[in-house]
């Protein structure tokens, strides 16, 4: 099911792309809660977390480590947080799996 990150990497709607590949997009978040927060998606309409198979394996290493890149990238040296909710329970409000990668100040436990 299409949604508004489909329309960002079909690039209906603009951001500002940190990265892209054949597999994923890593863009920034339009409304950050870190002084650095970008978001890894799979160009792949997956859902969330909980639609997943085992086929998706090499399109979740592949986010992960394109999350990881692009934090090093931007300086992210004293560490990060990377978060993916999942569901209604989660606070997922786009449905379109994605990864959030929050960092530039020192985050806190538990969110809430
Ligand atoms: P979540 O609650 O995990 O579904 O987070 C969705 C995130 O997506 C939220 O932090 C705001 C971000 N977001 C929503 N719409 C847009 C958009 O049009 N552009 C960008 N860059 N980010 C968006």
């Amino acid at each position: 099911m299409p949604s508004i990150f489909t329309k960002i990497i079909d690039r209906e709607i603009p951001a500002e792309i940190l990265h892209e590949d054949d597999v994923c997009l890593a863009f920034r978040d339009i409304s950050p809660k870190a002084p650095t927060h970008f978001l890894v998606i799979p160009k792949k309409e997956i859902v969330s977390l909980a639609d997943l198979t085992e086929a998706d394996e090499a399109i979740v290493g592949r986010c992960i480590i394109v999350a990881s890149q692009v934090a090093a990238a931007e300086g992210l040296e004293g560490g990060y947080r990377l978060v993916c909710n999942c569901g209604d329970d989660g606070g997922q409000e786009v449905p379109h799996l994605h990864f959030h990668v929050m960092g530039g100040r020192k985050m806190t436990w538990p969110p809430g």
